[in-house]
């Protein structure tokens, strides 16, 4: 089967021009001058013109199924990706989990188990590890070298739950240095936030908006700042920060990416755009639709400027979700009266690439750099490219076409992720999702939808492209 995208403006790591793109089976088999088109007989044309031709997105931070804060996140493979597919994302990396006790390989087992079979568009896995002991670093050597997984997630935060201590941390960053694998890290002062947390409860503090401010932004940057210190002590073991949301988490990352060091950061729609005030703080239980870690920041303080900012300057390299969806009926109504029940996370999967594009029309980003943070830098950061993230003869052929002249708008009537609300209700994007394709086939077109279960592949990773 061959389809030429015929017309299109190709955005690009090489730049941004209007160009055909030829596709063969599941690749690019190439990126044409209009004026070859003609001499070239496909099955089937798809007509860009007037559209964006990007790869398709990478969203290198997603937690389908997972069990937390006492029930598990809604999205299922099937759903979640289904939903991604409609927003323009045609890979997601999502985090297998070790549980302290558990054998790493038996906790993979148990997310291949769950995602086989049931992914709409490709995927990937990096590893929770919950419980740093002898077995598990050797275990990450394992699966650097069997199982395609070139990353591990510790969490400075959760005592009890996914914590690591220091001494744990800087084994796990020893053995990444020696094996290339990157190390990512939740960084918050867990210890102390269970105090604020335990101190707030005390005084009656029980709404949502205490969530954010149990976890202040001294505690992102203090951990960050120690992550990054621990990292240099393990000879510069490659680190990166995920969801960072406070500007003085994004100082040390900043001042460290100055020296030359191997540290790196990501982002979220939800820091870039939403506050504490306006979203936590929503009146009676309705801030608990907010509730994730790091939480939202003030929006008195500069930290959505700042973000933007670290995104246009590489500080921030690039946008992930962390897609952790829970419905407010029977569980985020878990926190009514503690807000520290309220399972943490936010649903957003579907709609990362318009949101950051609105980043593009605000004047935030260049279009160039709205590709790079949503797909090219995804898949060189975690060992993807150049199968996936560029236009180019020889990837695979995850393109979408997008719209900048239709307009989104982003509501739980008409969102495809299992969420019984939306983060994001009400918000209007000024460009649209059109067409989309996955290894070739066409999974998106207009409002219809033709992808499937099973059609997703599992893929296995290298190293990280930026490994010094
Ligand atoms: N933060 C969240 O908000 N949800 C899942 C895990 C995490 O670190
Ligand atoms: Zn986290
Ligand atoms: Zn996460």
């Amino acid at each position: 089967m061959s389809l030429l995208v015929k017309g299109g403006t190709v955005v690009g790591p090489t730049g941004i021009r209007v160009a055909d793109v030829l596709v063969e089976g599941e690749k690019i088999v190439a990126v044409l001058d209009p004026s070859f088109s003609p001499t070239i007989t496909v099955d089937e044309v798809l007509d860009a013109s007037g559209k964006y031709v990007i790869p398709g997105g990478i969203d290198a931070h997603t937690h389908m199924e997972l069990p937390f804060g006492g029930t598990a996140a809604s999205d299922t493979f099937d759903t979640g990706t289904r939903a991604a597919a409609y927003g323009g994302t045609t890979t997601i990396i999502d985090f297998a989990v070790q549980r302290t006790g558990e054998v790493v390989q038996d906790g993979l087992a148990a997310w291949h188990a769950k995602a086989d079979g049931e992914c709409h568009i490709d995927y990937a896995f990096h590893m929770i590890l919950g419980g740093v002991d002898a077995d598990a670093l050797k275990a990450m050597d394992q699966l650097v070298t069997d199982e395609g997984i070139t990353s591990f997630k510790l969490f400075m935060a959760y005592p009890g739950v996914f914590y690591s201590d220091d001494g744990q941390i800087l084994r796990a960053m020893q053995t990444a240095r020696e094996n290339g694998a990157m190390i990512m890290m939740h960084a918050e002062n867990g210890i102390a936030i269970d105090v604020l947390v335990q101190q707030a409860l005390q005084r009656g503090e029980t709404d949502p908006i205490y969530h954010g401010i149990t976890r202040p932004a001294a505690l992102e940057a203090e951990a960050t700042n120690r992550a990054i210190a621990l990292a240099e002590v393990a000879q510069d073991c490659p680190l990166y920060i995920v969801h960072l949301s406070a500007s003085q988490a994004l100082e040390h990352v900043a001042a460290a990416r100055d020296k030359g060091r191997n540290v790196f950061a990501e982002t979220c729609p939800q820091y870039l755009y939403l506050t504490l005030e306006d979203q936590l703080g929503a009146p009676g239980f309705e801030g608990a639709k907010w509730v994730c870690s790091t939480p939202l920041r003030s929006g008195k303080e500069p930290h959505r400027e700042n973000l933007w900012r670290g995104l246009r300057t590489n500080d921030l390299a690039m946008v992930s979700t962390d897609h952790c969806p829970f419905c407010m009926k029977d569980q985020k109504e878990l926190g009514i009266g503690d807000f520290s029940k309220i399972p943490n996370g936010i649903g957003g999967v579907e709609h990362r690439v318009d949101l950051i594009y609105q980043g593009v029309v605000d004047g935030q980003l260049s279009l160039a750099r709205w590709v790079e943070t949503i797909a090219t830098t995804p898949a060189r950061m975690f060992g993807m490219y150049p199968k996936k993230g560029i236009i180019a003869p020889g990837s695979d052929a995850d393109i979408v076409l997008y719209d900048p002249s239709a307009r989104t708008r982003i509501s739980v009537e008409t969102h495809h992720m299992n969420m019984d609300h939306s983060a994001w209700e009400g918000y209007e994007i000024a460009g649209k999702v059109d067409t989309v394709l996955s290894r070739g086939t066409v999974i998106v077109a207009g409002d219809q939808y033709y992808g499937r279960a099973g059609h997703g592949q599992f893929v296995q990773r290298g190293l990280s492209d930026y490994l010094v």
